[in-house]
Order: structure tokens, then sequence, then C-alpha cells
């Protein structure tokens, strides 16, 4: 690579979702001085950036991501005062900071949308998409993405309004330069504050199709995983080209946007390198490998991904980005379940040892990582949640439409695939210690508790020198220290290998091979190692050479 390498092409961020992170004041709910309190804690895993899921003044029908006042803060998470504390303690302790931006849509309660529904013409009626009724029905055949019509009905003046999500979650009309203008203001507002980002909600979706056809599959689940809906839509480039002037340029940031829907080719326009766009995407083809065959199912199922697919997968996006744009490296998030038990095995005596292989896995490649809160103590799916202690809303009404009203699955096959993919299994709350509530809070949890938190939480994994927290903190650590990790080619080994994936980075003078073993089987494998070669790092104690145990990970260096 030629070009200078930018501050966050070298960066680890942590995901920091404050809902469940620490509660200080016992009402059971994370806060922004919780998060405050613990900075020590994710300075010690050596991450460089927090982004912190939304904090701002929201209903909270879609956990923070219903937004009805962007300038200010959920008094469930704290006030301005708490905000401007934690900026400037992490900053002191050289952590930087990410906001979530979510502009495709605001909360039905925010003052914009107040106005535009209470008449036809109303100054800010234009600011959401409004649509007559098509022989008194829906404007088009666009669902949510979280089940359900796309559309909804207001008597007050007899028109549908558009929500891609929730109903309590109207899409903002970016056709409309005004809408544009004040988002804008918005996000200069923050950026004075002196954040460091931002993440971008469903960026792809802010530019609607011209005449919003209908689309080829009802199902809004499409919209994650196929370019021929919603996304992308035709004036996407400019509006962030637009952006990025009159706001991004303002400040060194760091940008990621959330692109549902988004392939190579579009990845490559939105996180292009003549800095005039973002500087990454969270693309979600890896995250939809393992949906259901039935596409009305879309994410609801519980088999594993295959091996050869995710290879081929991933390294498409290795390759293809490499000299044009930039990749962000993830497994979790706030709505995906829990990494090891998605790719590796939650089982007692496989939990520590592939939760280090799949985070191997991911920290070796190019691109920007990123871990989520629990992630790093390898915290699993939470099995003893059961039906009617999900708080998701997307998990509410997969059991409303999916379930009792269209009878795709039953119950128990749908509590399955919510074990296996459910958004709450990534929300239960931090599990810092065997106390109550694992020292997340005095009070009761919003969310139950994953019932594993006696043996894993932060006490025993910082006690134990060879956990999953140290292994994390050293990954991050070479990601510092070498170069090659930051910039060095990519090349897959054995792409039809079912069992392991394999692959080097090469720079001029050194190599790393990449190891790791993806099932809980002893094999061999020959990759021909050098003499010379030294291992990095690895989950387990010794080299065995071209024996691989079970989940078996290691990285060799040498240099040529
Ligand atoms: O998620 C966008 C998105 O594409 C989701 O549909 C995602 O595929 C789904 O949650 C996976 O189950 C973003 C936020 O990350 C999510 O938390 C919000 O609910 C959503 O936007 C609406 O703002
Ligand atoms: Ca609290």
């Amino acid at each position: 690579m030629t070009k200078s390498i930018k501050w966050w092409q070298k960066a680890v961020v942590y995901q920091v979702y404050p809902r469940s992170f620490q509660d200080t004041n016992g009402d059971g709910v994370g806060d922004l001085k919780g998060i405050e309190q613990r900075l020590d804690y994710i300075k010690k895993l050596g991450a460089d950036v927090i982004w912190l899921n939304p904090v701002y003044a929201s209903p909270d029908k879609d956990n923070g991501y219903d937004i009805s006042d962007y300038e200010d803060i959920n008094s469930k998470f704290g006030t301005m005062a708490d905000f401007d504390s934690l900026l400037a303690k992490a900053h002191e302790k050289g952590i930087k900071v990410l906001m979530d931006l979510v502009v495709n849509h605001t909360s039905d309660q925010h003052r914009w949308f107040i106005e535009s529904r209470s008449s036809k013409d109303n100054d800010k009626r234009d600011f959401y998409i409004w649509r007559d009724p098509v022989d008194g029905h829906e404007p088009n055949n666009w669902g949510s993405f979280f089940s359900g019509p796309a559309w909804k009905f207001d008597d007050k003046t007899g028109q549908y309004y558009l929500h891609l999500f929730v109903e309590g979650q109207p899409d903002l009309n970016w056709a409309n330069p005004t809408v544009r203008e004040s988002v804008f203001n918005m996000m200069n507002f923050w950026v004075d504050k002196g954040i460091d980002g931002f993440r971008m909600d469903v960026i792809s979706l802010i530019s609607k199709p011209d005449g919003l056809p209908d689309g080829e599959v009802p199902e809004g689940a499409q919209y994650g995983n196929s370019d021929k809906a919603v996304a992308n839509g035709p004036h996407v480039h400019e509006y962030l080209k637009e952006m990025r002037q009159k706001v991004l340029n303002r400040a060194d940031m760091m940008t990621v946007g959330e692109a549902s829907g988004v392939n190579i080719e579009n990845a490559v326009k939105y996180a292009n390198q003549d800095n005039s766009e973002l500087n990454m995407v969270f693309q979600f083809e890896h995250m939809g490998l393992d949906n259901n065959p039935n596409p009305a199912l879309g994410k609801w199922y519980d088999k594993k991904v295959s091996l050869v697919d995710l290879k081929a997968n991933l390294s498409k996006w290795q390759n293809h980005l490499a000299e044009k744009a930039w990749n962000s490296l993830y497994w979790d998030n706030h709505d995906q379940p829990r990494a090891v038990s998605r790719y590796g095995s939650d089982r007692p005596e496989y939990r520590v040892v592939s939760a280090k292989m799949v985070a191997t896995l991911l920290h070796f490649m190019q691109g920007t990582p990123y871990i989520y809160q629990g992630e790093e103590i390898g915290m699993t799916n939470a099995y003893n949640l059961q039906r009617d202690d999900f708080d998701d809303v997307e998990i509410k009404n997969a059991f409303k439409y999916l379930v009792d009203k269209d009878h795709l699955v039953d119950e128990a096959t749908m509590l399955k695939y919510v074990h296996a993919k459910g958004r709450d299994n990534a929300r239960t709350p931090m599990q810092w210690n065997d106390s109550k509530n694992a020292g997340f809070t005095t009070g009761l949890p919003w969310l139950k508790m994953n019932d594993n938190y006696l043996t894993i939480n932060v006490k025993n994994t910082l006690a134990d020198p060879n956990s999953v927290f140290y292994y994390y903190q050293k990954l991050i650590r070479l990601r510092h220290e070498l170069p090659i990790i930051t910039t060095g080619t990519y090349q897959l080994l054995d792409p039809n290998d079912e069992q392991v994936y394999a692959y080097r980075r090469v720079s001029a003078d050194e190599e790393l091979l990449i190891i790791n073993n993806f099932t809980n089987e002893t094999i061999t494998r020959d990759y021909q190692v050098p003499a010379n070669a030294t291992i990095l790092i690895g989950n387990y104690e010794d080299d065995a050479k071209s024996t691989l145990r079970p989940y078996e990970a290691k990285v060799y260096h040498f240099v040529k």
C-alpha cells in the first residue's frame, strides 16, 4: 500500500451498548456514568475507539434507534453533562468516541414528525414520505424489516407514511434539501462537541428508488441481503458527498456506514479512497450466509454456516476492497448473536478455545476490527430466555407475524431460531462478576441476565492469564505493533477445505500464516511452514506442528 495510513486503519473499536453495560443508580438500565466508570477496563483491553449505540432522547420502541431529539440525552442514560464528562474522560485516556447516527428515520415522537402528521399543508409534511392509498391499500408491497407492512395509515390526513422499520420509526425524506440541511446542522452540533466520528445506521437506505416501485419480494427482511430492493438508491452517493463537505470534513473523523444490501461494487463507492464519502462500511453478506432457505423466514434459522461459503465470502471482500476501499471486520454487534455460539462452540469444554479461534480468524484480516462488549470474555447466546422474556421488537414481531399470524413455523421452532439468531442474545447485560446480576445492576435488569454469569464474567477472565480477554488484548497489541496486519496482502489457502480456514498475509519481506481449525476434531494439515517461522499467537500452549487440535488457531510469522 503506497498511500499513507490513516489513524482509523490501525485502530480497534470496542462497541458499547449503553443500556447493558453498567448501571450506576439501580434502575436496571446501564448509563453514561457506568461507561465512564468502566473506561479503564476498555483501556486495559487496548481498544482505541468506543462506538456508543444511540444515547439520544427516545421512546425506545427500537432501543434508541427511534430518536425523538437528536440534541438531547435519553434520561434513562443520564444528562448531557454526563455525556460531556464521559467524552472528556475518554479523551484524557486517549480513547476516541464514535456516535451512532440514526437519520434514515426518526421517532414518531420527534417534533418534525408531530408537525408533519398534523396536516397536509404543514411545512414539515414533506420531511417524511407520505402517499395516498392505492385502491384502498398500501402504496406498494414493501415490508418492514421487522415483519408486517412498511406503511402505516394515518387517519388524520388519510395518507400512509413509510416506515422501513417499526411504525414508530417514520422514514425521513432525504430528497427534501431542508431535511438534509437539518440533519447536517444536527451533526455539526456533535462535531462541535469534539466527537471523533459517526457509525451511520442503515445509511444505504436513505435514498429511495424513484417512484417507489414494488419490490421483487415483499418481505423487508430481504432488503438486508439483496441489492435489488430498496437499498443503495439513486441519490445516496450524492447525499453522502454533500454530508462529507458540510460536516465530515470539518474534523479528522472516522466514519463507518452500516450498509444493508451493499455489495462489492457499491461498497467501493461508499468507502472509496478519494475521501469523498465514508471511510468504510459494515457489509452484511457474511451475516446472511446462514439464513433460512425459505426467504419468508429471512434470518430465522439454526443451521451453522458452511465454512467453504464463509471463506469465499470474506475472501472476496478482502481481495476486492484491497487498494480501493477499506473493510470493517466484525462478527458481533447488538443485532447479531454471540460469535462463539454462532461460529465456535459454547459447550464448556470448547468455549474458551473456540472464542479465541473465532477471534484469530477475524483479527488478522485487513480492515478495522470491531469488538462487541462481552465478546472479549467469550459471552454466549442466552438460552435461558423464553418467549415472554424477550424485549427486542424484531423477535416479538417474528413470533407475532411469522408464528401466530402466518403459521410459517411453530412456536418451539421459532424459539430455537431465536436462541440461535435473536438480537437479545447480544443484549443481555454485561457480566462483570459472580455477584447478584453479575455486578451490572443492584436493581432489576431491564432484560434478563444470561444465567451463565456465575462462571463467565470479567472478574474470572481477568484472574486467568489464559483467558479470552488476554488473548484479545494480545491481538490488539499485535495489530498496533505489526504493520503487516494493516497493510499486508491477503491470500486464502485451500478454499475447498471444509474444516480449516487458513490464509496468509504477505508483505515485501515478511509473511504471516494464519491457521484456524473450525471443528471439534483433531485433524492433520501440512502447510509447509518454513524452518525460521515462529508462533506469534495461538490458543494451545505448544505447537503440535501438522496436528490441529479441536478449534486450534495459530499464527506463524516469518521473514522471507
Ligand atoms: O440495523 C439495520 C439492519 O439492517 C437490521 O435490519 C439488521 O439487519 C437486523 O437488526 C438484524 O437482525 C440497524 C440497527 O443496527 C438496528 O439495531 C436497528 O434496529 C435498525 O437499524 C433500525 O434503526
Ligand atoms: Ca441506570
